[in-house]
């Protein structure tokens, strides 16, 4: 390890740990029924009133502390003594299994099967391919020990499994009817970063899909690199409502050990910065004839495969919370939200006991039809936490959808259901009609967040044709799209250029697919070169 690393580390850690403990939050005894507690004592600090929703801190108050807490509050992590390592709690988890659940089912229709590779690499293996590793090798991780005793060749932990793979694959394939092969692994991988951690963002250990294939053609290599392009893009805006631009990489942000990158990218706008969500690179044949990947064509003739590898990782978890929370927590799209609905009874001090019986059955029963509906419908009937109480719980953890039950309710035979994005008043609904109205609901509320996220999106892309137009979009915490020159050594300038004394400089995030018009002889934003295409640039993660 570098020297001075773990200093660095230990600066990380107090920069990112919270106060001492703070999952005491919810260690807090909590008051008699139905007397909201008088508030969240973390931080040891001033009393929060039950009544006052929501996060110690707003989102547009200081940005990254209100992520900090509301990765805690909303139970989806906690934090742990490996500085940039982070526990998934089960709320998290369930998210990435949304998301695992949906892919696997996608890539399975393609044709990938799923299959494990170790986490272990000889150091030979990871550097047999030198542009692979160029840029890289400062974050891999290394064991050196068992025990007391140092092993006689370091032993890399997998970064990337392209050198881990491919040695079998050059085993494997052996003739045109061994193609295509297409596999995916779904595992934990470590970066050794030295940034600031983040959650979800930036972590030392991720979990994430890596998918590995080989084709006999360049087409069927190219054709699947866009299929799963844009699985990524539905996970993004069809799963999780958050926007995306496709698009291509340029060669300065492409994966140098490829032939060229696809992508995803997300923006967040509460910050101004653009984030890599996804890729799906074309290896062309360069890992293929460093590894001698190849096969006997039906001509009898021996040619290299053609290869791709994709990945997404939990880093999607971090885009989707910062796109979509709020000031009073996490707020999750119906489709990946692990609870859907929470049914909440609402019995007053007056209540019989048989009606406070009655009413906690009700709820119950409402629970199972929905669940029997296929709706992720979840009671909260604890009765040490009163009603106002759960209703702050729920809405931090960002379950969409609540429905309360109380005395009133019962005598009527209806619930009050409440949006957890606000955007609709209570809404009185009859037992009988519930089947019918949460579901659409839900839809509505998916449909809603995404709506609005692609509208913030959208007003976050201006257009600049020249520098200071560029420089002045930066400023307003935009991304940018220009007439680009596709200079490689232009766009390290660019970057020193947009630099500041606050902010980093700019990097392209994409070249989209989709495209305007691009007039005839349109110039270069930035050196006046003719224009090779749009070029949507921005700060970014
Ligand atoms: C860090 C250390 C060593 C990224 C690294 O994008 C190697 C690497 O190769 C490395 N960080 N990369 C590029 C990964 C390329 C590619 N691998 C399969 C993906 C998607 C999944």
């Amino acid at each position: 390890m570098a020297p001075g690393v773990d200093e660095e580390a230990a600066a990380i850690e107090n920069k990112e740990l919270p106060p001492s403990k703070p999952e005491a939050v919810k260690k807090v005894k909590p008051p008699k029924k139905d007397k909201p507690p008088q508030g969240k004592g973390e931080k040891g600090g001033a009393m929060k009133k039950e009544t006052k929703l929501g996060l110690a801190v707003s989102k547009s108050e200081d940005f990254h502390e209100w992520y900090r807490l509301l990765v805690l509050e909303a139970e989806l992590i906690s934090t742990y003594s490996v500085s940039g390592c982070y526990v998934l709690r089960p709320w998290a988890y369930q998210l990435w299994e949304a998301i695992q659940t949906w892919f696997d089912g996608e890539i399975k229709k393609l044709g990938v099967k799923n299959a494990y590779f170790p986490m272990f690499l000889t150091k030979a293996a990871l550097e047999k391919e030198k542009d692979h590793v160029e840029g890289f090798a400062a974050e891999v991780a290394w064991v050196t020990k068992a025990g007391s005793s140092e092993l006689e060749e370091p032993i890399a932990i997998r970064p990337t499994s392209e050198t881990i793979i491919y040695p079998l694959y050059s085993q494997w394939i052996r003739s045109h009817r061994d193609l295509p092969l297409k596999l995916n692994q779904w595992t934990n991988c470590v970066r050794w970063e030295f940034k600031d951690p983040r959650p979800f963002l930036r972590t030392r250990e991720f979990l994430w899909q890596e998918g590995h294939t080989a084709f006999a053609t360049k087409p069927e290599a190219d054709r699947e690199v866009r299929q799963i392009l844009d699985l990524y893009a539905m996970i993004y805006q069809d799963l999780l409502a958050v926007p995306v631009t496709k698009g291509l990489k340029t060669e300065a942000e492409k994966f140098a050990g490829g032939l060229y990158t696809t992508t995803v990218e997300g923006f967040i706008p509460d910050t101004g910065r653009g984030i890599q969500a996804g890729t799906s690179h074309c290896l062309g044949q360069k890992f293929s004839k460093m590894f001698d990947i190849g096969f006997e064509a039906v001509d009898q003739q021996r040619q290299l495969c053609w290869q791709n590898s994709w990945g997404l990782s939990t880093r999607s978890l971090g885009i989707m919370i910062m796109v979509h929370g709020d000031d009073k927590g996490l707020r999750l799209p119906p489709r990946v939200a692990p609870t859907q609905i929470v049914i909440i009874n609402i019995p007053n001090a007056k209540l019989s006991e048989e009606a406070r019986t009655a009413m906690a059955s009700k709820c119950s029963e409402l629970e199972a039809l929905l669940r029997q509906a296929g709706v992720r419908a979840e009671c909260d009937l604890r009765e040490n936490y009163s009603p106002p109480w759960k209703y702050n719980h729920w809405e931090v953890k960002g379950v969409p959808l609540r429905m309360e039950i109380g005395p009133r309710d019962m005598e009527n035979g209806t619930v009050m259901l409440a949006r957890r994005d606000g955007k609709a008043p209570k809404e009185p609904v009859k037992f009988d009609q519930l089947l019918l109205r949460v579901p659409q609901l839900l839809e509505e509320i998916q449909n809603s967040m995404y709506t609005s996220a692609r509208t913030e999106y959208d007003s976050c892309i201006e257009r600049a044709t020249t520098l200071d137009e560029f420089k002045a979009a930066l400023d307003r915490k935009h991304m940018v799209l220009a007439p680009w020159c596709n200079g490689l050594k232009q766009e390290d300038d660019l970057g020193k250029a947009t630099k500041t004394a606050e902010a980093m400089g700019a990097k392209s995030l994409c070249i989209p697919f989709e495209q305007p018009e691009l007039a005839e002889g349109t110039m270069c934003f930035y050196t006046g070169e003719l224009a090779q295409n749009w070029t949507l640039f921005g700060r970014s993660y």
